[in-house]
């Protein structure tokens, strides 16, 4: 650890810099911290950045760490390893982070002389992950990587998973002394100072998957039933009567109706409608259509108090979804309650739609993944179609994807390509059990097409999804309960 005297003044200017905030504040993971980095504030003080940079190279010094490049993980560290490389004459490499998404760029830039020895720079270690996926990838350009130096060790589980994988982490400053420094030179009271304690603690134990968030973090956030989440203030009409239909028939099961014959449809609609709360239709397969058909299918909702989803996919500039919305010979509008987006057009084509269903009160799930496999809506994709959701919740109500995307409350996530036993189809679909998809994966509502439609007794299929996804609800609930 650096200095006593000078980590006081670092910490004391980190703490006026407001790059170190104490409150309450929600992380990736949905996890509620006392605490909060953002050490992104930094780079407009070169005071600082050279206090920082500075700090972060006598750590490697004194620990005698021998190496010939260093490469800072994006992008915060990104100046602070630019700044020690310049003061120190040496060379520098770059991890790009957007690579991972489209393929082609390198992963790495700078000249990569393979068996040489980099060293990882980073600002804060939390689970240690963003220094993981760094070490990944210089070490499959042929670099060896042994050492990593950060500002602030938040003593959450880093160090201990960097050692797995044959990294030792060097320090500045661990959020424990920052805490005792930041107390004794009366910046936060006892209070605060027992909170973080008491934090650190507590999540010092958690898996990387749940300090990303790629996982539901289970004992830490309490989660809200779907009969709560009806009641939120801002919550979607639509999101709200679908939710009080699945609280009040215990189902979390939609029907994918995907037949071809208008008859069956119907048929199906009657016998299974009290064991679902949606119905998804592609209206486009029938055999024939008529609008009669849909005030039918209206009525049997109605009756049997399910939603009508239309998996209609829109994926056009706003003017002409508008069209293929309203009119046209399905007049999707006039009977679906819900429809779908993908969000490969940008924003304009949920403003097209909205100019129609808005006043109709309907609701829309943008797609933010598929289950398809090779499906190239991931990562960055699915990131950008959670914000779009989020820029437009007066129509946007949920998501179609493979796990929960998004941790607001407000927002449903359906999930397609549903089984009772996990597998793919001939021709790419991939299939996810009951259980994984609502209980670890975090989605609300299973979409299930030929697991039902190609079962011998289709109303007994039926009950056993919806009873599984249900108990799947159920277990997560209890979970989340524990303390
Ligand atoms: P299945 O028979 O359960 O495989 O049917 C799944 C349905 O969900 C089918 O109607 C698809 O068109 C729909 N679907 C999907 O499978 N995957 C997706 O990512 C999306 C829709 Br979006």
């Amino acid at each position: 650890m650096a200095a006593l005297s000078s980590l006081a003044e670092l910490a004391c200017s980190l703490y006026e810099a407001r790059a170190l905030k104490f409150g309450s504040f929600t992380l990736k993971s949905g996890l509620s911290s006392p605490v909060y980095f953002d050490l992104r504030v930094v780079v407009s003080q070169p005071a600082l950045m050279n206090q920082v940079a500075d700090l972060l190279f006598q750590i490697a010094k004194a620990a005698t760490v021998t190496y010939d490049c260093v490469c800072g993980v994006p992008y915060t560290a990104l100046p602070l390893a630019t700044i020690i490389c310049s003061t120190h004459q040496i060379p520098m490499l770059i991890r790009r982070k957007e690579a991972k998404d489209y393929g082609t760029k390198r992963l790495v830039e700078g000249r990569i002389n393979p068996g040489e020895t980099c060293l990882i720079i980073e600002d804060v270690v939390t689970s240690g992950s963003s220094i993981l996926e760094t070490v990944d990838v210089l070490r499959k350009e042929g670099l060896k990587v042994s050492d990593a130096i950060v500002l602030v060790n938040r003593e959450q589980g880093g160090e201990a998973r960097l050692q797995e994988h044959g990294i030792r982490l060097h320090s500045v400053c661990t959020l424990s002394k920052l805490l005792e420094i930041l107390h004794q030179h009366s910046k936060i009271d006892t209070e605060m100072v027992g909170k973080v304690r008491k934090f650190i603690q507590e999540t010092s134990t958690l898996t990387i998957a749940q300090m990303n968030g790629s996982m539901p973090v289970k004992k830490k956030c309490r989660e809200m039933g779907f009969g709560t989440r009806a009641q939120l203030p801002g919550i979607h009409l639509v999101a709200a009567r679908l939710l009080k239909v699945m609280d009040k028939k215990r189902s979390n099961l939609c029907l994918s109706a995907d037949v071809t014959d208008p008859e069956e449809l119907l048929q199906l609609a009657d016998s299974l409608g009290p064991s679902i709360c949606m119905l998804k239709t592609h209206v486009d397969i029938l055999s024939h259509f008529t609008p009669d058909l849909m005030k039918e299918l209206r009525t049997l909702a109605d009756r049997h108090e399910f939603l009508i989803f239309e998996d209609r996919k829109f994926a056009d500039i706003g003017n002409t979804v508008r069209h293929q919305y309203e009119g046209g010979v399905f007049r999707i509008a006039s009977w679906s309650d819900v429809v779908n987006a993908h969000a490969v057009p940008g924003p304009g084509v949920l403003k097209g739609l909205k100019e129609v269903g808005l006043h109709l009160q309907r609701g829309c799930l943008l797609i933010a993944e598929m289950s398809s496999c090779g499906s190239l809506a991931t990562g960055d994709y699915t990131k950008a179609a959670v914000k779009m959701a989020e820029e437009h919740p007066d129509f946007v109500f949920g998501f179609i994807s493979g796990s929960r995307v998004s941790s607001k409350p407000e927002f449903l996530h359906l999930t397609p390509g549903v089984q009772m036993q996990a597998g793919v189809d001939n021709l790419g679909q991939q299939y996810l059990t009951p259980q994984e998809v609502i209980n670890k994966r975090g989605s609300d509502i299973i979409i299930v097409g030929r697991g039902i439609l190609s079962a011998p007794n289709r109303i007994d299929a039926a009950e056993a999804y919806r009873r599984a996804a249900w108990e799947a609800y159920v277990s997560r609930l209890e979970d989340s309960q524990e303390d």
